[in-house]
């Protein structure tokens, strides 16, 4: 049973698991959470070998949570090379596809059964607003663990007609096998989640990982690690490593064991970590990177969930989503009354403690980011935009950046070409009736995440859908991605769809096997 300041935890497992680490202990949101605080190598949570150790802070009351191992690339190895173990010479290996969807079904489960305990830590280390947390964060994340555990027995090659050596005949067959140790590489706005829509994939097709969390925020991650254990996932086949990307990172995606990475985060980073995959040992790597997605809203379209929409579009997440319109192009002949409801729209949402009930925006993920979103609006209106709401951190205690909205972005504004990655609102207008302009503008942009257009004009949506080079395109909504559904980037927004069967593809290789009889 779990006791407070134990230092072994002995907890329900396959088999009697036990797990042992040294917990946190937090009373927080109504409840008493434990949670690890160390990297979790070989099935162990252990400290990094250097002893060398980092802080995670919380972002709505700036205070340290906890301390950190900070790896070293020692650790890097020994979780490379436990995970090389699982993969050559472990059960994971030997267990049947449907035995290895029922472990992923088990974790599934597992993560429901802790959700307030993962949503709560979403929310103290990465500023989550709790209630998003419990049906975005963890519930994406749930889904998308039992969306996996079903196509583990279903990943199946194909039977081929080749030409024959006459006069004997030929069988050529495919099998899908997993490529061996991956690397994933996440960014901090979604920890949890991005952890799940790669490690589910991965992991459904049979390979074994070594994970970095960003370092900003890593304590979901080692929940995490904590409930695999609990499914019974056999040691060495999840790895966790907490540090520095431009350390850990580079060790992992430079090592030669490593066959994959699967990384989100920038494209600047991103163009790096494909260089390291190719200079070291031609890995396979997909790349899910940034965005400035365009939203376009015609005159005809149903204003009022447009205004509701474009806002979620922009400030969900506190605007900390890869996929927020980074770009609004309103028509003329609406613009000025748009603009004015998207403002007393913004207006409604409630500033505060993410773990509040009643809570809608949240404090910005951590300083360095927070900085960087007032230096983007003081630019923004250099370069001409005018602030229509917010632009300044809020004057209390945390983290805080309100819903800014800027119009007046011309195509020259910095604000038209670079990612905020924040709650920052950036419009533009277009002439209601020129679609080859404004396509035009909306497709000059090196990304290609998500695009999105408002019009109850059925062919002319069409037509803007089909012409619009994003990976994901939205008409009549914003934001609607699901677990089944695959998702990732045209351009320089990367490559390797996340979710959907197409997943798999990024973690599988196929085999030719020919038969001659
Ligand atoms: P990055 O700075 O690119 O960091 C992403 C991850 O890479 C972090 O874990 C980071 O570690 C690590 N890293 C840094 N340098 C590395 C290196 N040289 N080698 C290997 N790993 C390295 O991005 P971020 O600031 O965390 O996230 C924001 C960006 O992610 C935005 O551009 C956003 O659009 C993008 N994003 C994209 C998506 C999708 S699905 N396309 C989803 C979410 C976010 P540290 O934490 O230690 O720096």
């Amino acid at each position: 049973s779990d006791c407070i300041n134990s230092v072994i935890r002995k907890l329900r497992g396959d088999s009697g698991v036990t797990v042992e680490y040294d917990p946190i202990v937090v009373e927080v949101n109504k409840m008493t959470l434990k949670f690890p605080h160390q990297m979790f190598i070989d099935g162990k949570f252990c400290n990094s070998s250097t002893g060398k150790t980092h802080e995670t802070v919380n972002p709505a009351t700036e205070k340290v949570i906890c301390t950190i191992p900070t790896a070293s690339s020692d650790d890097v190895n020994r979780a490379v090379k436990a995970a090389k173990k699982a993969f050559d010479k472990g059960e994971w290996r030997l267990m049947s596809a449907r035995d290895r969807g029922k472990k992923l079904l088990r974790l599934a489960e597992l993560m429901e059964e802790h959700k307030e305990e993962l949503a709560t830590l979403e929310s103290i280390d990465a500023g989550a607003v709790y209630t998003l947390a419990l049906k975005t964060h963890v519930g994406m994340s749930i889904d998308v663990w039992r969306y996996f555990s079903g196509w583990c027995d279903k990943i199946q090659g194909k039977t081929i007609p080749i030409a024959p050596a006459r006069p004997n005949k030929n069988l050529c067959i495919t099998v899908r096998e997993p490529i061996g140790v991956v690397g994933l590489i996440t960014p901090w706005n979604y920890p949890l989640m991005m952890l799940s829509w790669k490690m589910a994939a991965c992991l459904a097709a049979g390979n074994t990982v070594v994970h970095k969390p960003a370092q900003v925020t890593p304590l979901t991650a080692l929940k995490f690690a904590e409930l695999s254990v609990l499914a019974g996932i056999p040691q060495g086949v999840i790895n966790i490593i907490t540090g520095s990307g431009s350390q850990i990172g580079e060790v992992l995606t430079n090592h030669p064991l490593v066959r994959k990475i699967g990384f989100t985060g920038s494209t600047e980073i991103g163009a790096v970590v494909m260089a390291s995959c190719a200079k070291s040992n031609v890995k396979k790597v997909s790349l899910e990177l940034g965005g400035k997605s365009p939203l376009i809203i015609f005159p005809d379209a149903d204003l009022e969930k447009a205004v509701k929409q474009t806002c979620g579009a922009v400030f969900f997440n506190k605007g900390e989503n890869c996929i927020a319109a980074g770009r609004i192009f309103i028509a003329k002949s609406i613009h000025d009354n748009f603009v004015k409801k998207l403002v007393q729209e913004a207006e409604t949402y409630v500033i505060g403690d993410p773990l509040d009930r009643s809570t809608a925006h949240g404090p910005q993920n951590h300083k360095a980011h927070l900085d960087k979103l007032i230096d983007y609006v003081q630019q923004a209106v250099r370069d001409g935009a005018k602030v229509e709401c917010g632009g300044k951190r809020c004057d209390r205690t945390g983290l805080f950046f309100p819903p800014t909205i800027l119009s007046n972005i011309e195509d020259d504004n910095f604000a038209a070409k670079e990612e905020s990655f924040g709650p920052v609102m950036c419009i533009s207008s277009f002439d209601d009736d020129d679609i080859e302009d404004v396509l035009r503008r909306a497709n000059s942009t090196e990304f290609g995440l998500a695009a999105g257009v408002f019009s109850r004009d059925v062919s002319k949506v069409l037509k803007v859908a089909e012409r619009l080079q994003a990976g994901t395109v939205f008409v009549n909504t914003y934001q609607k991605t699901d677990v089944a559904a695959p998702f990732g980037g045209f351009k320089q927004s990367g490559f390797g769809k996340d979710m959907g069967e197409e997943a798999l593809n990024e973690y599988l290789q196929t085999k030719t096997i020919t038969f001659e009889y």
